[in-house]
Order: structure tokens, then C-alpha cells, then sequence
């Protein structure tokens, strides 16, 4: 694992710890500065302050790929004083041009007028989909494990490719809630050697529809009603189960957005895949077919339907906070990235299943995924608009060695991604922004253009020639050139049609909910309740039934019972093609390393923080991070800083919750003031914090107490042999113990189910 530069840096630096307890251990993410701000504002110039040390920047390299050797800064702002965008220095920036300090404002304030033109335009096209992410730099290194099925460079034994990373929404706007029930994108941009390859990916690994030409319908029957344009960033509406109710060949992927895969718990634990088949060339020549997997390091693992929705009020960002901070804080995230491998015959199908088909998923249990190279994620961005919001990813984006199939959703993502980026980065010279230059030597005959950041030498901008030397050559196989795989196309005739093939709508997605485990299913029928329960026209949540009732009677009968309708008959037959369940479609049932988790610490200052101190260097020596919850905001003793009150903290921000003492109901907890306190008076505890336990307990997370803190659960009705909650004479036993539990993210015995396996 790569040394985590933040706190390299910072402790050699020593500017940001002011206080020797915080150079003994690894500071609190979140720092908004790289240097401790004074109170007063600084009036002696200086330079500007550099990146703070978790942040990386795009590589300083020209638009056509060489590298200039200049710091990442070179492309920031340069020296101490405020300048117009020409470089000239101004001597204010408050007072625009007036005839007298009372008179009008003058038309040649050129700084006035320049100001504030740019920041009219600052705005450009939000994506069309997947509006909402969070980006990350890292490092791809191949294992050479795939070296004899594909030529490509970068998974070769030991190389390293620096990458940019972004996780996404898909139905949102840029400014939505992180948390909302829906599909994540998980795409991925490899600076090789050999030019970018993309890889441009989801969350699940099927997708809604199995023709291109439907998408602007799925995503028109996603988005907000046109006409008052809600709800926004979700599913829960009559236009979106219209369509996947007529057009079944949606229901496989609703289904997995109706799962706990539609709520993540961060982005870390995020499995990624490519959905479409793609075709690799070995270097012999030989080809075979491939489904790409991304595996994270910290298992799969999701928010509870009521966390995610408390989440979406109280921290809209959740997942982007979770990202940068476990950055920060070193916790790197990762993933390994697998294939599933398939030869490559004519009819393109495995074990009865349609490889061009993405509505299909392989169970691995038929094609395990093999391991052929890992991703760490080690950076923040600098900027998100320069990075996350610029990076253009486009599923064409491809290196000798990966080729596309002829997947009909594939097909028209191919003419998609770079047709996008004209309207939203604003002409054909997006692959010049910083973000986007490829790390390979860039000699394309396109000239001119919106944007055009290069200066190209020349006269001849055209093939053959004689006056440019005839550069650029074109290249030979054994010179690099990204040639296709010479696949056979089947002799047909042009017709608009899918094959036979492509008729199964529902035999996956029963093999899907037979892969649940009861509590997985438990939460799949809640979900599709709520959601059909928030459509108005009973036509569409009766017509969704018929196809719930084509992928099981019991998820068909649960789901009409709380509608208040009855479950109808299936249409089709209930079989399953392949295996009678895929055990790795289950999220459940493994142990993994807690890395990034939030620990919230319940403290009573008033009583002395038994512990405490102790308890956090031991959370954030384990890569965790400690959220202390007082009454009170302020520094306790020992420099124990407070990052929650009673007020304004709330169970969902932690993955498991510690009693370090029972305090007394604080001054402010009165319903007035803060109405999550209630019937205040009613416990010897503050109601807020018995809240808090009662919806941990309530989300199955882990509950520790020792000492005073043992009064706190008793004062919640938690009883102590209760599954997940951990009593103990000291803070480090307990915190041993609830390490251990939260191994399996969730206290599962609490959720007792009511379906059978
Ligand atoms: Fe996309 N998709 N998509 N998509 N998609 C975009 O490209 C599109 C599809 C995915 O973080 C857009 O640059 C069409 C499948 C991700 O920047 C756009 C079709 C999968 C991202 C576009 C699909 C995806 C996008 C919007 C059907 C999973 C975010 C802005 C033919 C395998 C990338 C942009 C990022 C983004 C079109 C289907 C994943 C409009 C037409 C299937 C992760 O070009």
C-alpha cells in the first residue's frame, strides 16, 4: 500500500497540528485548509497556500500528452497579488468604478465587468445522467495474470497506470442527495502507456434495457415528471413504473435497485462492473469474451432504507464526505478488478445465456472472476470542477486489446459518450482539459475548434503528404496501432429486431431474489411497496404486480399486501434458467476490514471521559475515525475536540456507537428547542442520546458500553445480552469486541425475517 502523503506530509511540515497531542496521532479528516487559520484576516502578501497534502491534480502534461516536468501548482494561481484574468494587478475588488462614492457605476470598470461576466458563465451543462459524483485519483497495477488473453500494457505484471475515478447517481441533478435509491455509476479512466482506455461501468451488473434506442425513454420515465418536475433523484413515481412495468425487460435491474444495492454505504464498498460483454486479443491473436468485475477490498455492504432517507436531510453528501475523508485520513479505498472469461464462439452465448444480452448477468458460480489486477484509490482531487466535473469517460475510449462486441446497448454508448461531451464541455477539444489528456504521445490530424489549447506545427494537415514529411505515419500491430479484432458478422439482412434470445425477461430476476438471503428479501419488498406506494395510478402498481408475479409468488403476495391489492397470477413460467440460486449475488455472510468506518463515542463531560482519549488513538490507529458526541460543542479534557452535540447528531452518521457515560439531559433538550429531545424529563439520560441508541439498535448496528455507559443502555431499554451490544469493564475490551461485530457491517441476528430462505 502506497505511504499515505497526507500525513507525510503533514508531519514534516508540522503546520497543521498546533497541538502536540495531534502530531501523536493521525488528525480528524475533514480539514478544509492545509494550514491553521488565524482569526484575524492576513493583510502580508504571500503566495497561495499549497494543495493540502491528501489532494493530487491532473498530471502537468500538454494538451498533446508530453509531460513538462512543472509542479501540479504550475496550473493553480501564481503569486501573492489579485490580478485581472490578463494578469494585471488590482488594488480592489470591493469598490466598482463609480462617478462619486454615491454616483453611478461606470461602463469602463473593466475589473467590474470582467468579474462578474465570468462568474455568469460559470456554469456549464450538468451530465445528462449520472449528474451527481464524487471523483478520486489512484493507481491501477496489473498482476500479468491476464497477459495471455489480452495484449493491453497496463495489466502487465507489476505495472502501474495512475487513474481518475468517479462514482456517480444516475437519476439525480449535480445538487441531489447522495443517498437516494438508485443505480451508481463506477467509471474509471486508465492513463496507459498506449493511449486512455475507460472503462465505464455500473454498480450492478444489468442493465435496464438491452437496445441503445431505449435509453432516452428509461431515462425520460426516471427523471422528474416534465410538468412539476418532481420527485427528484429517484424511482418512486408513477412515470418510472410505467415503463418498467410495460417494458419488462426492465425488471431484472429494477430489481436490483429495489435491493440494498440501490442504497450503498459508501462508495467503497461499491462492487463495480462492466455490464457489457467486451472482446479481448491476446498477443498471439487469439480472442476470448469478458465480463469485467470490480471486488472492493471492504466487501459490499448498504444503509438501511430508513438511514438512507434520514441520511438524504441530514448530510446530502454522505458519500461524497465518506470518500474524501477515508482519502484523507489514509484509509485507502480498493478494489480488484476481475474478468469472467468466455470463448469466443460464433453464437457469443454461455450456458444458455445471451452474452450480447446486457439485461443477463453469468453467476459466478458457472464463470468465477478471475483476479488480474488491483486499483488503490490514494487522492483527492484538487478542484472539483476542473476533475470531477470535467473528466469525460466514453466506452470507445479503448487500447489495443479491448474491443467492443456487439451488444446493441454497446453499440450506441459508442456514438454516445463523445456526442455528450460537445453541448457539455463545449466543442471537440475536451480531450485538451487537463483532466482528459492521455499520459501516451497524442498526433491526431484534428485542427482548430472551440477551445483548441494546443499549437499545432505544420502545413499538412492531411493524409498522404509530402510537406509535413507525410507525419504522422500510421503504426503496424507491432508498433502499438489499436487494431479490431476481426470478428465475423453472422451474413443477414438490415432489420430493426432482437434476437429469440432477448425474450426472457424474468427468469433472471428470479434467480436474483432466489439468491437473497430472507433479510436481503425483506428489504427488497419494502422497497418495491414504498415505491409502488408512492405512484397515484393504481393501473401501474397493478400491472407491476403482474410482473412481480412473474419473477415469485411470495415477493408478489408480500408486495400486494401492502398496497392493499391482490397478488395476480403469473403469466409466464416460473423457471430459472442455470443454477437454482448464485450464492455471490448475496451481500451477506463474510467478514471485512472495517477501514473508514465512523465510531461515535457518547461522552459525559461533566463525569470525566473514562477512556475516551484512549479509545480514539486506538479507532484512528485502526483506520477508523472517532465522532465524539457531547452536550456540548468545545474542547474537553485532554484536548478531546467535540464534533457533535446531542443537537445536532444523529445516529445514521455512525457505524457504531460507544457509551463512554450517561449524561444527564442536557440545557437545550427541550422539544422546543430541538424536537428530536421529545418528552424530555422522562430519563435520568438526555432523550437525544436515548434516540440515538434506539435507532442504532433499531439499524442493527453495534452498541458498546462501559463504565457510566452502562447506565445509558439501561436507560434505553437495551438490554445487555442483546445480539451486537458489547458491555465490558474497560473501553478497550469493548472496542476490541465491537470491532469484531462490525466485521459483518451489521448485527444481522436483529433483523429476524419473515420469509423463508
Ligand atoms: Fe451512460 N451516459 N449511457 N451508461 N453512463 C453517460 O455521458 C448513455 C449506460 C454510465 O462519471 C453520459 O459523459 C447512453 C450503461 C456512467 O462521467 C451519456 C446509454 C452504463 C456514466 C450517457 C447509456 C452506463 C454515464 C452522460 C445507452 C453502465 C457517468 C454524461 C446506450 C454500464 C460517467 C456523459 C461519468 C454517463 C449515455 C447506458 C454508465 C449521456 C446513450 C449501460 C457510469 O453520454
Amino acid at each position: 500500500m502506497p505511504e499515505n502523503p497526507a500525513h507525510a506530509l503533514r508531519n514534516a511540515a508540522g503546520k497543521l497540528a498546533d497541538k502536540a497531542s495531534e502530531l501523536l496521532e493521525p488528525p480528524i479528516p475533514g480539514v478544509p485548509s492545509p494550514e491553521t487559520p488565524p482569526i484575524e484576516e492576513p493583510t502580508a502578501a504571500r503566495g497561495p497556500l499549497p494543495p493540502k497534502p491528501d489532494q493530487a491534480a491532473p498530471e502537468t502534461r500538454t494538451p498533446t500528452g508530453a509531460e513538462t516536468g512543472a509542479p501540479v501548482t504550475a496550473m493553480a494561481q501564481q503569486d501573492a497579488y489579485l490580478t485581472t484574468a490578463q494578469g494585471v494587478r488590482l488594488p480592489d475588488t470591493d469598490h466598482s468604478l463609480k462617478a462619486g462614492s454615491r454616483g453611478p457605476t461606470l461602463l469602463q470598470d473593466h475589473h467590474l465587468r470582467e468579474k462578474i461576466m465570468h462568474f455568469d458563465h460559470e456554469r456549464i451543462p450538468e451530465r445528462v445522467v449520472h449528474a451527481r459524483g464524487s471523483g478520486a485519483h489512484g493507481v491501477f497495477e496489473g498482476y500479468g495474470s491476464a497477459s495471455h488473453l489480452c495484449r493491453a500494457a497496463f495489466l502487465g505484471k507489476g505495472v502501474e497506470t495512475p487513474v481518475f475515478v468517479r462514482f456517480s447517481t444516475v437519476l439525480g441533478s449535480r445538487g441531489s442527495a447522495d443517498t437516494v435509491r438508485d443505480t451508481r455509476g463506477f467509471a474509471t479512466k486508465f492513463y496507459t502507456s498506449e493511449g486512455t482506455y475507460d472503462l465505464v461501468g455500473n454498480n450492478m451488473p444489468v442493465f435496464f434495457i438491452q437496445d441503445g434506442i431505449k435509453f432516452p425513454d428509461v431515462i425520460h420515465a426516471g427523471k422528474p415528471h416534465p410538468d412539476r418536475e418532481i420527485p427528484q433523484a429517484q424511482s418512486a413515481h408513477d412515470s418510472f413504473w410505467d415503463f418498467v412495468s410495460l417494458h419488462t425487460e426492465a425488471q431484472h435491474h429494477a430489481l436490483w435497485n429495489m435491493s440494498d444495492r440501490g442504497i450503498p454505504r459508501s462508495f467503497r464498498m461499491m462492487e463495480g462492473f462492466g455490464v457489457h460483454t467486451f472482446r479481448l486479443t491476446g498477443p498471439d491473436g487469439s480472442t476470448s469474451l469478458v465480463k469485467f468485475h470490480w471486488k472492493p477490498a471492504l466487501g459490499v455492504h448498504s444503509l438501511t432504507w430508513e438511514e438512507a432517507q434520514l441520511l438524504a436531510g441530514l448530510d446530502p453528501d454522505y458519500h461524497r464526505r465518506d470518500l474524501a475523508d477515508a482519502i484523507e485520513a489514509g484509509a485507502y479505498p480498493q478494489w480488484e478488478l476481475g474478468v469472467q472469461v468466455f470463448p469466443d464462439t460464433p453464437e457469443q452465448m454461455f450456458e444458455g445465456i445471451d452474452l450480447l444480452d446486457p439485461t443477463k448477468l453469468v453467476p459466478e458460480e458457472l464463470a468465477p472472476v478471475q483476479a488480474i489486477g488491483r486499483m488503490t484509490l490514494t487522492a483527492n482531487p484538487t478542484n472539483f470542477f476542473s476533475e470531477t466535473e470535467q473528466v469525460a469517460f466514453h466506452t470507445g475510449h479503448l487500447v489495443p486489446g479491448i474491443d467492443a462486441t456487439d451488444d446493441p446497448l454497446l453499440q450506441a454508448r459508442n456514438f454516445s459518450y463523445l456526442d455528450t461531451q460537445l453541448t457539455r464541455l463545449g466543442g471537440p477539444n475536451f480531450a485538451q482539459i487537463p483532466i482528459n489528456r492521455p499520459h501516451a504521445a497524442v498526433n491526431s490530424l484534428h485542427r482548430d475548434g472551440f477551445h483548441q489549447d494546443a499549437v499545432p506545427g505544420g502545413v499538412a494537415p492531411y493524409k498522404p503528404n509530402t510537406l509535413d514529411g507525410n507525419n504522422p505515419f500510421v503504426a503496424g500491430a507491432d508498433e502499438g496501432a489499436y487494431i479490431e479484432a476481426p470478428a465475423p458478422v453472422e451474413a443477414s439482412v438490415r432489420e430493426r429486431s432482437a434476437p429469440a434470445s432477448f425474450d426472457d425477461h424474468f427468469s433472471q430476476a428470479r434467480l436474483f431474489w432466489r439468491s437473497m438471503t430472507p433479510a436481503e428479501k425483506e428489504h427488497i419488498v419494502l422497497a418495491y411497496t414504498f415505491e409502488l406506494g408512492k405512484c397515484y395510478e393504481q393501473v401501474v402498481k397493478e400491472r407491476q404486480l403482474r410482473a412481480l408475479a412473474n419473477i415469485d409468488p411470495v415477493l408478489c403476495q408480500q408486495v400486494a399486501t401492502g398496497l392493499g391489492l391482490p397478488a395476480p397470477e403469473p403469466t409466464e413460467t416460473l423457471a430459472a434458467t442455470g443454477p437454482e440460486s448464485s450464492p455471490a449475488l448475496s451481500q451477506l455472510g463474510g467478514t471485512w476490514p472495517a477501514d473508514g468506518r465512523m465510531i461515535g463515542i457518547v461522552v459525559d463531560p461533566d463525569h470525566g471521559l473514562d477512556g475516551v482519549q484512549a479509545v480514539r488513538h486506538e479507532i484512528l490507529a485502526a483506520g477508523m475515525v472517532p465522532l465524539v458526541i457531547a452536550p456540548h460543542g468545545g474542547m474537553l479534557e485532554g484536548d478531546v475536540a467535540v464534533q457533535r452535540t446531542f443537537g445536532t447528531g444523529r445516529s445514521v452518521e455512525v457505524d457504531a456507537v460507544l457509551l463512554a457515560g450517561a449524561p444527564a439531559p442536557a440545557p437545550d433538550a427541550w422539544a422546543v428547542r430541538d424536537s428530536k429531545a421529545g418528552a424530555a424529563g422522562t430519563t435520568s439520560v438526555d432523550p437525544r442520546v436515548v434516540l440515538l441508541l434506539d435507532e442504532a439498535h433499531r439499524h442493527a448496528k453495534v452498541v458498546g458500553a462501559w463504565g457510566a455507559g452502562r447506565d445509558a443502555l439501561a436507560a434505553a431499554g437495551l438490554p445487555t445480552d442483546d445480539p451486537g451490544v458489547v458491555v465490558g469493564e474497560d473501553a478497550q475490551t469493548v472496542l476490541g469486541e465491537v470491532q469484531q461485530l462490525l466485521a459483518q457491517h451489521r448485527v444481522w441476528e436483529r433483523f429476524p425475517a419473515s420469509l423463508g430462505a
